[in-house]
């Protein structure tokens, strides 16, 4: 056998692919769920990077690609990739998740992998540009408060980021663990905000529009906002709060054997550093600090580890993540108390707590609500 111009997965490992949802009928507006139960490490490889489009996935030459800055600047400028491709790198490690991630869990335990609760979750090394660069380069006027940028694919993808996030961390990546973006993850060009709900992170970027006042955009107003049991909606959410998984056991494995097993999983926080993570085996009456696997970066998915013995009796694995602003991951008890189910409508984004796996007397795995 050659080794192929672009290599490819063993064809023994067949089944670690994205699976999409089965929510959506077509695939104009749908999304693919990383097999988190399959990988290791803290990397998610590019062609298993988890994907979510509203209006299909654009075929973009970056050759006649633009992007755009203007509004509250001294000099409006367009700039071709090439532009872009000359401005010092910055290569950083960041997750991204969906704030639609783990939606079915504000309901009924219906996800029966960790793929499908979890899996709009993944983590890469990101390179572009820094996006304060190019502002300083055009020149923020004073009374700017935000940016509003949008994506150059069907949906027109439009978000709104306070002019502090803009000028803080906020990227233009074009690369993604070393290469260029994939198509689907917005390829030439996108906006990758660390730590904020993923629907920000606008791709196939196209237009950056420096503002007084946030667009109040179709995805600020209708969608990704969250109403709370007072009625009021916040509409804004920005950061991802501190959540963790066990991705092994977790749902739709099954245990073999008793004895030994070391149970894994994935710890992230939108607002730093992950500190600690809890593993309880015992439905959340007990609680044991798991082991952080190093590098620990913030915004960044950190593997966590603790080594376990089934004694072939039926329990619940439960995970809680601590970041370093001291916020504790909570219970769905807890988040629900908080936040609410909001009637029939449902709540939808920013689900956030604590897991449970539950391993039944035949060694299977399934998704409770403990
Ligand atoms: N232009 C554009 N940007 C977009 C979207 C889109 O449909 N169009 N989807 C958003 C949503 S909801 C998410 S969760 C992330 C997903 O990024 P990924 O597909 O690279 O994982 O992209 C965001 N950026
Ligand atoms: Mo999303």
């Amino acid at each position: 056998m050659v080794s192929p111009p672009y290599g490819h997965p063993s064809d023994y490992e067949t089944e670690v692919i994205r699976r999409q949802t089965d929510l959506t009928p077509t695939d104009t507006s749908s999304w693919s769920f990383t097999p988190l139960q399959d990988l290791d490490g803290a990397f998610t490889p590019n062609g298993l990077f988890f994907e979510r489009h509203h209006g299909g996935i654009p075929d973009i030459d970056p050759a006649a690609h633009r992007v755009m800055i203007h509004g509250l600047v001294e000099r409006p400028l367009v700039f071709t990739m090439e532009d872009i491709m000359r401005f010092p790198a910055v290569s950083r490690i960041h997750f991204l998740e969906c704030s639609g991630n783990t939606l079915t869990e504000w309901r009924e335990p219906t996800s029966p992998t960790v793929q499908q609760s979890h899996g709009l979750l993944s983590n890469c090394e990101w390179t572009g540009v820094s996006l304060a660069t190019l502002l300083n380069e055009a020149g923020v006027k004073s009374g700017a408060k935000w940016i509003v940028a949008e994506g150059a694919d069907a949906a027109a993808m439009t978000r709104s980021v306070p002019i502090e996030k803009a000028l803080d961390d906020a990227l233009l990546a074009y690369s993604q663990n070393g290469e260029r973006l994939r198509p689907e993850q917005g390829y030439p060009l996108r906006l990758l905000l660390p730590g904020y709900e993923g629907n920000m992170n606008i791709k196939w970027l196209r237009t950056i529009k420096v503002t007084d006042q946030p667009g109040h955009t179709r995805e600020e107003t209708s969608k990704y906002t969250d109403l709370l049991p007072d009625g009021s909606a916040r509409q804004f959410s920005f950061e991802m709060e501190a959540k963790s998984v066990i991705t092994r056991p977790a749902a739709g494995h099954r245990l073999k054997k008793t004895g030994f097993h070391e149970i894994q999983g994935l710890a992230w926080s939108g607002r730093g550093k992950i500190i600690a993570v809890d593993v309880s085996t015992d439905g959340g009456h007990n609680w044991q600090r798991a082991e952080l696997e190093e590098p620990i970066l913030p915004k960044a998915l950190v593997r966590f580890r603790l080594p376990w013995r089934w004694d072939g009796e039926p329990t619940v694995l439960q995970s809680r993540a601590i970041d370093e602003t001291g916020y504790v991951q909570p219970t769905r008890e807890q988040l629900i108390n908080a936040r609410g189910l909001n009637g029939k409508f449902g709540s939808v984004y920013h689900y956030n707590a604590i897991q449970s796996w539950r391993i039944d007397r035949k060694g299977e795995v399934h998704n409770v609500h403990a």
